[in-house]
């Protein structure tokens, strides 16, 4: 008798997993940003701010801010269950910037929040990812009380590049940070192409001469 096996159904493929950093200064909404979208319960490391930061950290547009980042926010989200985001929010204190270089390593792209009220806040966090080539975008997260800026004017104001995608976001909001996420996504693949071109244009190259002697 001849006996048919059935071939094992065909196991769907992993997501490709990418990790992506959420960044930008002080009480800007990071771990709110992260949290508003992740699928599983967010990593948080929140410490409570005691008076003694009162000088350090500018809290006076946050209020209701009672605790912040000491170490990372962690959280994810799969697209279209082929790509699978890992985000790490950034601590938001400068005196934990030596974290920086671990938490980036291995990123893909990042992600700089912005309070428009405190623009300056974000430069050290631009200034990292330009220095570095990581590709990033710039996503306005705009407060309730915070004054309406064209989004050229805070371009102009952060000094970024025109090829670097600012957004509106609403960290809150789950469906406002993946609009940002894809932005981000899309920045990284164009910054992907650019280099296989820029590559593929080297090799085409007609090769130097060497003068005799050389
Ligand atoms: N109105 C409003 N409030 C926000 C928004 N995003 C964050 N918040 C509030 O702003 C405060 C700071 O948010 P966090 O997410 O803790 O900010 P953070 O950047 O992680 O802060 P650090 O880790 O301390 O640097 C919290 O009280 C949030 O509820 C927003 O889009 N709109
Ligand atoms: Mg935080």
């Amino acid at each position: 008798m001849v006996s048919v096996r059935s071939e094992p159904a065909a196991s769907p493929a992993e997501p490709k997993s990418v990790k992506i950093v959420v960044s930008g200064g002080f009480g800007v909404g990071k771990t709110t940003f992260v949290a508003a979208v992740s699928e599983i319960t967010p990593l948080r490391t929140e410490a409570a701010m005691t008076s003694a930061s009162v000088r350090v950290d500018d809290a006076t547009w946050l209020p209701d801010k009672t605790t912040t980042t000491v170490a990372m926010d962690f959280g994810r989200i799969t697209f279209d269950d082929t790509l699978r985001l890992y985000l790490f929010g950034t601590p938001g204190q400068e005196r934990f910037g030596f974290m920086w270089d671990e938490l980036v390593r291995g990123a893909l792209g990042a992600v700089v929040l912005v309070d428009t009220r405190r623009l300056d806040h974000c430069y050290s966090s631009i200034d990292y990812y330009e220095a570095r080539d990581i590709p990033f975008v710039v996503a306005v997260n705009q407060f309730d009380d915070a004054p309406l800026h064209h989004r050229d004017d805070v371009r102009y104001a952060l000094n970024v590049a025109d090829a670097v995608p600012m957004l509106r976001c609403d960290a809150r909001d789950r469906e406002s940070v993946k609009d940002v996420l894809v932005a981000l996504l899309e920045t990284v693949l164009k910054a992907v192409q650019d280099s296989r071109t820029s590559a593929l244009k080297e090799d085409d190259a007609p090769p130097v001469a060497v003068a005799e002697g050389a």
